[in-house]
């Protein structure tokens, strides 16, 4: 016998005979102990019974068993603790279902709460997927909206740069057709003249082309019927008076408008420049081997400055038919239009290798430049020859066909055509026979202009022989 399994306890109870003889039933009912009784034998019994949790009395009772519905034994309560145990136990176990549903329930809802999260999560990037695929495609049309209208604008360039083509063959022609009206015109004027029998013809000198082949600028004859004559210096078409007395050298000239410093005189602008000055304005030169002084403009704004200004024509402001002693000295204003001199632009050449800049300005505001590697001229005794280098520019090279020539003024004809180039070009210039560029000419309002001779401010190569330019500028300035 183990004592974990089954222990035996042992128990004794009392047999108690009745007078008639039968013996009781033993029970496990709690009785009464009867009085003891002298006369009763008494047996002992000893059994052997599995133990038992008695908590309470045991009572036999003498009267045998009487039952009784209503007693509760020990076994009841030890039933009722069984069941009372294993309710507890049952409790514990759903308290611990409770608690592991209680548990579940939290991490449902969390799940839930996720869910609901991740639902709106999903709801948001579905939005912003449909934004994007919405954005996208509007970016789509957008771009194929835009590369039709390249494509127009493409098909446009084409028919404009096409009928731009046509155009400029057809502007040859005609630019032909004038050219070729100009020189019959003027056959026919000699024709009419020498029909009517006026004697003997004045000899004029050949046109040079009256239109360019290449179209330097664009609208270039939209000025051609000029309304505004208050900036005209001269009615177009008539004829210049005579070249007037000039005010320069035989009288002071009139006081300049511009600043003029105190330093200098410098030899020319480029030591200006390297003064340390950089506002373009006046400045008081002596060129070496030479005690008079110049009053000269200095441009510093253009291509790092130091350039000296021979010639400035911008308003017709200045006559620029002068005689030969004018053109010697110098006229004009030197913050405006003027004449550096024939002799002070002899005296600055002298002094070194310098180069010459030519500036144009059109009627549209166009400027182009023709430069020349080296510019210098000769003597007095050599009617001031011009001497040029190699051209380089944008304004075609109308001047190349003047080098070598002598200077011609109305009374100085030193020019290589019959008559004096001066008196139909209405300037003094290096004439050949006659010019290819007129930049002492009359200076016309609006770009093309009508007159007998072409007599305007031309560059042959940039606008033809009757467009005059709305600006012209010369300067000098050592080679770099
Ligand atoms: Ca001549």
């Amino acid at each position: 016998m183990t004592g974990n399994s089954c222990c035996l306890a042992t128990l004794t109870y009392r047999l108690v005979r009745s007078d008639h003889g039968r013996t009781k039933e033993y029970s496990l009912h709690r009785t009464k102990r009867a009085p003891q009784d002298p006369d009763v034998k008494k047996c002992s019994y000893t059994f052997l019974v599995p133990e038992q949790r008695i908590t309470g009395p045991i009572c036999a009772s003498a009267t045998g068993p009487q039952p009784d519905k209503d007693r509760v034994t020990r076994m009841d309560i030890a039933d009722v603790r069984e069941v009372l145990n294993k309710q507890r136990r049952e409790i514990e176990t759903l308290q611990l279902v409770v608690d592991v549903d209680g548990n579940l329930v939290n991490e449902m809802k969390l799940l839930r709460k996720e869910s609901r999260n991740m639902n709106s999560r999903v709801t948001q990037l579905y939005m912003q997927l449909l934004h994007e695929i919405i954005r996208k495609r509007d970016n789509s049309l957008e771009l194929a909206q835009l590369e039709n209208r390249v494509l127009n604008v493409t098909s446009e360039m084409l028919r404009v740069a096409s009928r731009y083509k046509e155009l400029e063959a057809r502007f040859a022609v005609m630019a032909g057709v004038v050219n070729n009206q100009s020189i019959l015109i003027t056959a026919l004027e000699e024709q009419c003249l020498r029909t009517l029998g006026r004697g003997e013809v004045p000899v004029v000198p050949p046109l040079v082309q009256v239109v360019p082949q290449n179209i330097p600028v664009n609208n270039r004859f939209t000025n051609e019927i000029q309304r505004d004559h208050t900036n005209r210096a001269f009615p177009r078409g008539s004829r210049m008076d005579s070249p007037t007395a000039s005010p320069f050298g035989l009288n002071p000239p009139p006081p300049p408008q511009g600043t003029l410093t105190s330093d200098g005189p410098f030899r020319d602008c480029y030591q200006v420049r390297q003064a340390g000055h950089t506002t373009s304005g006046m400045y008081l030169l002596k060129t070496d081997g030479s005690d008079r002084l110049i009053q000269a403009w200095c441009e510093h704004g253009l291509d790092n400055g130091g350039w000296t200004v021979l010639q400035r024509r911008r308003d017709g402001s200045v006559n620029f038919f002068r005689n030969w002693e004018n053109y010697k000295r110098g006229f004009g204003n030197i913050d405006n239009e003027h004449w550096l001199g024939l002799d002070n632009i002899y005296n600055l050449g002298k002094q070194g290798d310098y180069k010459l800049m030519v500036e144009l300005e059109d009627w549209t505001g166009k400027k182009v430049y023709a430069e020349y590697s080296s510019f210098h001229l000769e003597s007095e005794s050599e009617g001031y020859r011009l001497r040029l280098g190699t051209y380089q520019g944008n304004a075609g090279d109308s001047l190349s066909s003047h080098n070598g020539k002598q200077f011609t003024t109305l009374d100085r004809d030193k020019d290589a055509f019959s008559g004096n180039c001066a008196h139909f070009h209405k300037g003094g210039w290096w004439y050949n026979a006659c010019g290819q560029t007129n930049l002492n000419g009359v200076w016309y309002s609006g770009g093309v202009y009508r007159s007998k001779f072409q007599d305007g401010i031309f560059w042959a190569e940039y606008g033809g022989g009757f467009y005059s330019l709305k600006s012209a500028r010369m300067m000098i300035r050592p080679i770099d």
